[in-house]
């Protein structure tokens, strides 16, 4: 195991983004007092911004909750994805935090339970910072939980894992008209990785008693696996994706195996209730069971497996508090420069390269709003970020190509060489880079086919401390069930998305900033905290967790 060179690359030089070079890193006064004025300039913001930020649950309350309902049971989380990821570069070797929601949300909840998470290792310098067990401890810098990787056969992850999960159950779920592939041999190899999931778990847990939390549509058959030799051990699965109707999954061939396997687990969780809805909708339709709608439970073979809501939701108050600093006034005040956007207003797109986001759908329905407002030509400026994702697959290889072509066309038809009308950054940002874009936007358009959550709307809100800003939002989103004060506009209409935009853009402010307080309210009132606090409650509540404190005895 070599002792690496931390670096987490930062976009905006001269931004207080997290730096774990070790030679940067160190006694040096100024790094002091840097700090300190970090510190008082957060205590001053944590004043500005009140309640908004003081009710909110933090990562303390979590850690005091988990050891209160957990007693002294282990906290497993499995992924399939890690949440950093090890990399070479010619100066070294770097740490960079993986993309997507699900990573992101999860760390906050590891750093604060001190849990195990288990993932698989994928970056090229993984192994060279793992002990012998797969095992490192992350964050860098500022070390809170033990990230324990798995070694996968490079042909299972990237062909049949990858395929499977990725090409099969993320559209069968989404149902954005993009044909799931059904092959037999990807299925066995998800089979596969699913056992070798359950063996990591239960060998780095030993004998104790644990709380595994499952994490999304990778590990569906995980449980299983690890009920059949651990029965005493307490499952949670969080399935961050919808849940299809029950006509849709018919289409499915192993639906029952994979039904089975979400069976195996005593609490399965879903962001909203139309989710939770369709789920026992499908169990009824396709296994012998005991649907209890009193309780939202089915009971099948014995055992019962309970079914609830938890709608995620970022740590706001983090993003409030560094959207309030002034370094990301600063890299807002540099995007504008570097990007030469002038006083342009500016309309904002963030996600990771995937057909469920609605990105051609976002241009295309800009590029209408262009086409019949002059007026709006050179006055504003659209910027699309969006990271690739899942390359290795056809269908995102040619949605590259599409968001491409389209921003091409749009850039030919009405932007400048030194004014496009569409800026397009393919890059993974850092949290702290990409604050700046959120303080910036003077409207964030989330336009997906069909979201679990969407993690960008609620972002964007709590980066909004000033109220200045607007929020166009598909209803096809989780997110759009709490943030009914959003823009609402369907992204298969592209008229009426074209025309939320243009609204969203000529709001009176009054109203633009009473919409965004109705807003942050929802969005500070749950965060990951509360929503990993819920679900660990609920362990505690149904009598799931084995080696933990009866309810009512004291904490
Ligand atoms: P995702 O499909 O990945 O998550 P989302 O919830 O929007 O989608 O989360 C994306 C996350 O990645 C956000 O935290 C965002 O800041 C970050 N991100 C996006 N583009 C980025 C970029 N270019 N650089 C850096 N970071 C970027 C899945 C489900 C969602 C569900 C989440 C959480 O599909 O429906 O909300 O899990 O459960």
């Amino acid at each position: 195991m070599m002792a690496p060179s931390y670096r987490i690359p930062n976009l905006l030089s001269g931004t207080a983004g997290p730096s774990y070079n070790s030679k940067l890193m160190g006694t040096a006064k100024t790094d002091v007092a840097r700090r300190v004025r970090q510190a008082l300039t957060r205590m001053a913001n944590r004043q500005a911004l009140g309640s908004e930020v003081s009710d909110q649950t933090t990562s303390d309350d979590l850690a005091r909750a988990a050891r209160g309902y957990l007693g002294d049971a282990q906290i497993l989380i499995a992924s399939n994805r890690e949440p950093y990821q090890h990399v070479q570069t010619p100066s070294g070797i770097e740490v960079v935090r993986s993309p997507g929601g699900l990573a992101s949300a999860l760390d906050s909840v590891a750093r604060a339970t001190g849990a195990t998470w288990i993932a698989q290792g994928a970056a090229d310098a993984d192994r060279l910072v793992c002990d012998e067990e797969g095992r490192v401890r992350v964050p860098p810098g500022n070390e809170r939980y033990t990230l324990k990787r798995l070694w996968l056969e490079p042909e299972t992850r990237a062909l049949e894992y990858r395929r499977f999960c990725n090409g099969c159950l993320w559209p069968l779920c989404h149902i954005v008209y993009v044909r799931p592939h059904f092959v037999a041999p990807r299925w066995r190899a998800y089979q596969e990785v699913n056992e070798q999931f359950a063996e990591a778990i239960l060998s780095s847990l030993g004998a104790r008693p644990g709380l595994v939390l499952l994490q999304d549509y990778h590990l569906g058959l995980c449980a299983s696996a690890l009920r059949a030799r651990r029965p005493d051990l307490s499952i949670v699965m969080f399935w961050h994706i919808p849940w299809p109707n029950r006509e849709v999954f018919r289409t499915f061939p192993w639906r029952r195996e994979l039904l089975e396997g979400l069976l195996a687990c005593d609490l399965v969780g879903f962001h909203i209730q139309y989710h939770a809805t369709n789920f026992l909708d499908t169990v009824a339709q396709e296994l012998e069971s005991h649907i209890d709608h009193e309780r939202f439970a089915i009971r099948r073979r014995g055992r019962k497996t309970f079914v609830r809501t938890y709608p995620i939701s970022p740590d706001a108050a983090e993003i409030s508090l560094a959207a309030s600093e002034p370094w990301a006034a600063r890299g807002a005040e540099q995007v504008r420069e570097q990007l030469r956007l002038g006083d342009a207003q500016v309309v904002l797109g963030v996600d990771r390269l995937d057909y469920t986001k609605g990105i051609p759908e976002r241009i295309a329905a800009y590029e209408h709003l262009l086409e019949n407002h002059p007026e709006l030509r050179g006055r504003v400026a659209f910027i699309q970020i969006a990271v690739p994702s899942r390359v290795d697959l056809p269908e995102y290889q040619s949605l590259a190509v599409t968001v491409e072509e389209l921003t091409a066309r749009l850039n030919r038809r009405f932007g400048s060489a030194d004014r496009p009308a569409i800026h397009l950054i393919t890059r993974n940002l850092g949290f702290r880079d990409l604050i700046p874009y959120y303080v910036l936007a003077d409207v964030a358009v989330v336009s997906a086919l069909h979201d679990g959550m969407n993690l960008v709307a609620k972002e964007y809100v709590a980066a909004k401390v000033q109220l200045d800003g607007a929020l166009v939002l598909s209803p096809f989103t989780g997110a759009a069930r709490e943030l009914d004060q959003a823009i609402q506009a369907s992204p298969y209409d592209t008229e009426a998305l074209a025309a939320a935009i243009g609204r969203a853009l000529t709001l009176d402010p009054a109203e633009r900033a009473r919409r965004m307080r109705a807003m942050r309210e929802v969005v500070a009132g749950q965060n990951i905290y509360d929503w990993a606090r819920k679900i660990l409650r609920d362990a505690r509540r149904l009598h799931l967790v084995s080696g933990a404190p009866r309810p009512g005895a004291s904490r």
